[in-house]
């Protein structure tokens, strides 16, 4: 198949081989489902597509055909009502554990004091929020398993304002498709709005009660519990509500939009 490795990452990160040993067990069990995550013959993707898949054109093609159907099954079994595994504080990993598409070194702290976030499309209100404003919204609190598709994982505790909440509050269109979320480190992600909506999507302030430190996305990221790591975008600028689909920084790399786990 063609799953692309990421050309952007910094060819000097290290790669961890014991860390991705020893996660190897829990990511197969979320493997499962991988058929739903691009496991197609090539002659299955040649049936799908109707496309010669030995152009380099027509592959491109073939790849976001495939994708799309992908996020299609995934979005049509996506149950709203399913909840995520939960934990117990003792079993949380303190402190987290970083991963961003460049080193920790390069992390650039954000000032809690002058950031904004922005919202942007389908939303009524759209007053950007400071940060002092979003901690005084309601606190959920998230003990889950965070699964990077790189072979490790954790259990974080996560809290902050539930986003179907937040986005009902500032009069967003609920019934959009996707929800967009624009960095500071240029990153982009979105979701479906069905796991928007999920009782177990938050924008997350704290981490096991403590403000979320620099590198795991102060003051605001993601943290949903039905999606892959790299879903939960950290160092949030902006927030867009829309019907049109965009590409987001690792569905651009080739890896799956929908990333369900
Ligand atoms: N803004 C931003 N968000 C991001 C990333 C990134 O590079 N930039 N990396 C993603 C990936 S691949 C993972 S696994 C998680 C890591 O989150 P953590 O450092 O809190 O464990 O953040 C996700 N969110
Ligand atoms: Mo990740």
């Amino acid at each position: 198949m063609f799953i692309r490795k990421p050309s952007i990452l910094p060819p000097d990160k290290p790669v961890d081989r014991d860390a991705i040993r020893q996660s190897r067990a829990v990511l197969e069990h979320f493997n499962r489902r991988k058929l739903l995550r691009g496991a197609l013959s090539l002659s299955a993707l040649t049936l799908l597509t109707g496309c010669d898949v030995s152009e380099e054109d027509s592959v491109q093609k073939a790849l976001r055909a495939v994708s799309s159907w992908n996020d299609g099954v995934q979005a049509a079994i996506f149950r709203s009502d399913h909840l995520a595994p939960t934990f117990s504080p003792s079993q949380v990993v303190k402190p987290p554990r970083f991963n961003a598409y460049y080193d920790i070194d390069h992390v650039k702290p954000i000032d809690g004091a002058t950031w904004k976030l922005e919202l942007a499309g389908l939303i009524k209100d759209k007053r950007p929020w400071t940060a002092q404003q979003i901690y005084q919204l309601p606190e959920q609190e998230l003990i889950i398993r965070h699964i990077c598709v790189e072979g490790w994982d954790y259990i974080g505790q996560w809290s902050g304002p539930n986003l179907r909440a937040f986005l009902t509050r500032v009069g967003a269109d609920l019934t959009a498709k996707y929800v967009y979320f624009i960095c500071n480190d240029n990153f982009t992600e979105s979701i479906d709005m069905a796991s928007a909506l999920h009782p177990q999507t938050i924008l997350a302030t704290k981490y096991a009660g403590d403000f979320i430190a620099d590198p795991f996305g102060y003051p605001l990221r993601l943290r949903t519990s039905t999606k892959l790591g790299y879903k939960n975008a950290k160092w949030i600028k902006a927030v867009e509500v829309t019907n049109t689909f965009r590409e987001t920084f690792w569905s651009k790399q080739g890896e799956n939009w929908f990333a369900g786990i």
